[in-house]
C-alpha cells in the first residue's frame, strides 16, 4: 500500500511523476473543502511535501496527527514550525547545498544591475532615447568595492567567492565568527557603515526579523546599496521603502518582499530600485535539483527511515544514510 501524503503548493511534471509512483498525493489546491476532506483523510496522511513559501499551517499541522515527515523544496522553511514538529517527531527535511551557485548569481546579479542601471539602459535602448538625447548617465562600478555579507553559510560563502573575482573587499556579519579569510564584523550597524553594499542571506524567521533596520539602513546611507535575496522579514520594509524614497539609502536589489507575492507599490517607480520576482533559485536546473532531493528525501524516509538533508533542529530525531 502507499503512504499517503498531503502536497501543498505546486511541483514540477517530473516531481509529481516521481510522488505519484510511490505515494498516494493528494494535493491542496485540488481540496475545496479542508474540513470535509480532514475528517476523512486526515488520519491517513503521513508526509506532507510543501515548499518555503507555503511552509505548513498551524491548522493544517494540527489537522493531520500522524504525518512523520515533512519535505520543503527549499533551504529556508521558516514557514514550518520545526518545533512543534520536533516535539512531535516528525522530520523535516529541506534542500541545503544545491541551490548555492544560482542564488549567489542572482544577488551579483542585483548587485550589477543596481549599479550598472541595467533596467534603465534598457529602457534607454528601448524607448529611442539613446537617437533621440545621446549617452545614457555613467553609472556605477561594482570593482574593488566593499561589501558586507549579512550571514556567510553555504550561500553566503559562496556570494563571497564569487565576488573575490571583482576584486570586491568582503566582511561579514554572523552570530558566530567564522574560520574564513574574510573580515568578520561583531556589529552590524559598524558594517554598514563601512560597506558600499550590504548583502542579506540570512534565514528568516523570529531570529533575524528586521535585523536590517532604520538604524542599518542609516548607516550604509545614501551612497550604499543593500541587497535582499534572504527573506523580506529580515528588512524593516516601510523604514528601507521610506529611506529610498528621501534618499537615505540609495540604491537596492530586492528578490524578496514581506508580503508576497505583494511588493510595495512605492518602489515599482524608483529608478533606484531593481525588483525580482523571489527568483533566486529559480532556474530550470536548481529548481530540477531541487525537486529531486525534495523527493529523494520522502521516498528515503519511506524506504529505508532515513533522510538526506534534515532541517539542524531535526537533527535528533532523523536519521540520516
Ligand atoms: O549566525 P550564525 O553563525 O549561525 O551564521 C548563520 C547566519 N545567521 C545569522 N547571522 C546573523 N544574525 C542572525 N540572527 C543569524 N541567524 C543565522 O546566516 C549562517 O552564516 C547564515 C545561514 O547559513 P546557512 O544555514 O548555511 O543557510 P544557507 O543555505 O546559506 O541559506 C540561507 C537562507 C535560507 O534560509 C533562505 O532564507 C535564503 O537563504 O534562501
Amino acid at each position: 500500500m502507499k503512504p499517503e501524503i498531503l502536497l501543498i503548493g505546486g511541483a514540477t511534471p517530473r516531481m509529481m511523476e516521481r510522488l505519484n509512483s510511490k505515494f498516494v498525493v493528494h494535493p491542496l489546491s485540488e481540496i475545496t473543502d479542508f474540513d470535509t476532506w480532514v475528517s476523512s483523510h486526515g488520519e491517513k496522511i503521513e508526509a506532507v511535501a510543501t515548499n518555503g513559501h507555503d511552509g505548513v499551517k498551524p491548522h493544517i499541522m494540527d489537522a493531520l496527527p500522524n504525518v512523520k515527515a515533512i519535505s520543503c523544496y527549499g533551504v529556508g522553511y521558516d514557514a514550518i514550525d520545526t518545533k512543534v514538529a520536533v516535539e512531535r517527531g516528525i522530520v523535516v527535511t529541506h534542500t541545503p547545498g544545491v541551490l548555492n551557485a544560482d542564488v549567489a548569481n542572482l544577488a551579483i546579479l542585483l548587485m550589477l544591475a543596481t549599479s550598472r542601471c541595467l533596467v534603465r539602459d534598457d529602457q534607454w535602448v528601448r524607448s529611442g532615447n539613446w537617437a533621440k538625447n545621446g549617452n545614457a548617465p555613467l553609472t556605477r562600478s561594482i570593482e574593488n568595492k566593499k561589501v558586507g555579507i549579512l550571514g556567510l553559510g553555504r550561500i553566503g560563502g559562496e556570494i563571497a567567492r564569487k565576488l573575490e573575482v571583482f576584486g570586491c573587499d568582503i566582511c561579514y556579519h554572523t552570530r558566530t565568527k567564522k574560520e574564513v579569510s574574510y573580515t568578520y564584523c561583531e556589529d552590524l550597524v559598524e558594517m554598514a557603515t563601512a560597506v558600499d553594499y550590504l548583502i542579506a542571506i540570512t534565514p528568516g524567521g523570529p531570529s533575524t526579523n528586521k535585523l536590517i533596520n532604520r538604524t542599518v539602513i542609516d548607516a550604509l546611507g545614501p551612497e550604499g546599496t543593500l541587497i535582499n535575496v534572504a527573506r523580506g522579514s529580515v528588512v524593516d520594509e516601510k523604514e528601507m521603502v521610506q529611506a529610498l524614497q528621501e534618499g537615505r539609502l540609495g540604491w537596492a536589489g530586492l528578490d524578496v518582499f514581506a508580503d508576497e507575492p505583494n511588493a510595495p507599490e512605492e518602489l515599482f517607480n524608483m529608478e533606484n530600485v531593481v525588483l525580482t520576482p523571489h527568483t533566486a533559485s529559480a532556474t530550470i536546473e536548481t529548481r530540477q535539483a531541487m525537486g529531486d532531493l525534495t523527493v529523494d528525501n520522502l521516498i528515503s524516509f519511506f524506504e529505508s527511515g532515513t533522510v538526506k538533508t534534515p532541517v539542524p533542529e531535526c537533527a535528533g530525531i532523523a536519521k540520516t544514510d
